[in-house]
């Protein structure tokens, strides 16, 4: 496909797990990507490394601009400038016992940078599709179980609730001026990319370090909490689908499995031969003021629509997840 014929993609928050993913993904398939980097003190942006040191790839199919969410002129022009095709949202303060802390520039960030982005497409000559990264968050305390694009919202922390406003707001911009904007209902999805204080990788991280002598005890804060936990690059393939299908609709994207954080533990633990319960501690310091429970997703819908499954197992994602981090924790010994 020659660049000037291949399609073009926008990617808000390509620098965490899943856009790092998606990148991979998109420019695999033969899409121009664009991606929105901050300006920070540190120029690590690792889970890039690998495409940006292609010299095939970067400034060349691969082009990262500077903007922030909340500097709407610069991300206006940016726009402007790369008319995509495809524009993927998943910019944000990602962290949810975080966004108790940090509750005002989460909101902002989630809320209003959506509200702000909807308005910058809605004003292109030729608006894009859009993808908005939602969360499972949206549902809180759900009482019914498995959840669907269907199920009432009652989020129950600072960042549920703000991805709840980004979600109505992607609908309400879909139906009153007819945009092609589509939220993905994602449930919580882990990978090597994930974020260090994500309980996944900081379990698998942990068990790694106890095993190679780097570290002794692993504090945790609630073992009984469960979750849907599935494989990112899979989700970010649901959000490609998501934009392919004619219609402009929502998504929930989950493997319909529960797994606690014992058994989270007992796995990353079991996948390098130690026990977990000689070596994991409970700090309340992780306990959150209030806490998502019962968020199990049924994606019936994405798999009879869009053709989408999950690829791996709990067991699996967590063994090659602990896998990766004794890699790197022994090279780095
Ligand atoms: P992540 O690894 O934390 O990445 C977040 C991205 O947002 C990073 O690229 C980050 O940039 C960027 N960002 C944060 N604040 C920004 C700002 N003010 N301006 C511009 N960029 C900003 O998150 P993720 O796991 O990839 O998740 C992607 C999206 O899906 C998020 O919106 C998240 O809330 C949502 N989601 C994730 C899950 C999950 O299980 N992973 C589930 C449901 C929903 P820096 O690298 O500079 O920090
Ligand atoms: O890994 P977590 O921090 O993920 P959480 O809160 O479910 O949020 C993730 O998934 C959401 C989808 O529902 C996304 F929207 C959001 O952006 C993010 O990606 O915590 C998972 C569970 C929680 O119940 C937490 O209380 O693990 C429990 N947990 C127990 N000990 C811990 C710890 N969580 C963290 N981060 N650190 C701990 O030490």
């Amino acid at each position: 496909m020659s660049l000037s014929a291949a399609p073009v993609a926008f990617i808000t928050g390509i620098t965490g797990q899943d856009g790092s993913y998606l990148a991979d993904f998109l420019l695999e398939k033969g899409y121009v990507v664009h991606g929105v980097v901050r300006r920070t003190s540190s120029l690590d942006r690792s889970r890039l490394g690998h495409l940006y040191t292609d010299p095939e790839i970067h400034n060349r199919r691969l082009f990262l601009h500077y903007a922030d969410l909340d500097d709407p002129t610069t991300l206006r022009r940016i726009l402007f400038k790369t008319a995509p095709d495809e524009v993927y949202h998943l910019a944000g303060q990602s962290h949810v016992g975080l966004s108790f802390e940090i509750a005002e520039s989460t909101c902002d960030l989630t809320a209003m940078g959506t509200l702000r982005l909807l308005e910058m497409i809605r004003d292109l000559p030729k608006p894009p599709r859009l993808f908005h990264a939602s969360s499972s968050e949206l549902f809180g305390k759900p009482t019914v179980a498995p959840q669907t694009e269907a199920t009432p919202w009652q989020p129950v922390s600072p960042y549920g609730a703000a991805k709840a406003f980004a979600t109505r707001i992607v609908t309400i911009y879909r139906d009153a001026y007819r945009l092609h904007a589509c939220n993905g209902i994602l449930f919580n999805h882990e990978s090597p990319r994930r974020g260090e204080n994500f309980v996944t990788r900081k379990v698998c991280r942990g068990a790694a370090a106890i095993k190679l002598g780097l570290q002794d005890k692993l504090t945790l804060g609630n073992l009984d909490a469960l979750r849907d936990w599935g494989y990112a690059p899979d989700t970010v393939r649901g959000m490609w689908l998501t934009l392919q299908q004619p219609e402009a609709d929502d998504y929930v994207f989950a493997t319909g499995q529960l797994h606690s954080v014992r058994d989270l533990a007992a796995q990353a633990f079991a996948a390098v031969g130690l026990d977990w319960e000689a070596h994991v501690e409970v700090n309340a310091a992780f306990l959150r003021p209030t806490e998502a429970a019962n968020l199990v997703g049924d994606p019936t819908k994405a798999r009879t629509r869009l053709g989408w499954t999950p690829s791996r197992t709990f067991e699996e994602m967590i063994a090659e997840m602990t896998r990766a981090e004794y890699d790197a924790l022994s090279k780095s010994k």
